[in-house]
């Protein structure tokens, strides 16, 4: 198991639309070990491959607040299938913008189709801190982050923020 470097705004690899999972593999089942530490180091509650650079549909989750009773979920080519009506907002972060919180509104419940790690067929109901991760999440499979879901204002001044940071980080300043 190893924890494996972070994906950071704006580097474009946060842009691709992830492909689907075929057989699961070794590589694959290694994939998802090394998110889980990724995750549980960083500390985050979601991930998805692409935040360590493999464009593949492959999520995971662990929403359990306690380190003594690890919740760990993994979802490969999850789909939703139904949004409700309802709406619920958070706060959301990722862990791609590392220290950016802002509110983002989405459908209080999701019913998710995926597959385990077995390659066995699941569903899902979803709510609450769950359903709001896993639209999070398979947003990013999509190439889409949570900052396309607030006004372009802030969208633009974050967008700003990083790219500096990056351009200073390259230059080997701060
Ligand atoms: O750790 C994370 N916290 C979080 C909080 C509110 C809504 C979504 C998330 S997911 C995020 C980790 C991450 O970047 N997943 O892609
Ligand atoms: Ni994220």
């Amino acid at each position: 198991m190893s924890i494996r470097p972070l994906v950071i705004l704006p580097d474009s690899q946060l842009r691709l639309v992830s492909s689907p999972v075929g057989e699961i593999t070794a590589d694959v089942r290694r994939l998802v070990d090394d998110m889980f530490e990724t995750m549980y180091d960083a500390p985050g509650i979601g991930l998805a491959a692409i935040q360590v650079g493999v464009p593949l549909r492959v999520v995971t989750i662990d929403v359990s607040r306690d380190e003594d009773g690890r919740a760990p979920q993994v979802f490969i080519n999850p789909e939703i299938l139904k949004v409700s009506d309802e709406v619920s907002t958070y706060e959301e972060g990722c862990l791609s913008i590392p220290e950016y919180f802002e509110e983002v509104e989405r459908p209080s419940r999701v019913t998710v189709r995926y597959r385990d790690l077995s390659g066995e067929t699941k569903e899902v109901d979803a709510d609450g801190i769950l359903a709001t991760c896993l639209q999070h999440e398979i947003d990013h499979l999509n190439g889409i982050l949570f900052i396309d879901h607030i006004s372009k204002l802030k969208r633009d001044r974050v967008v700003r923020k990083f790219t500096k940071q990056a351009r200073d980080r390259a230059k080997g300043v701060a």
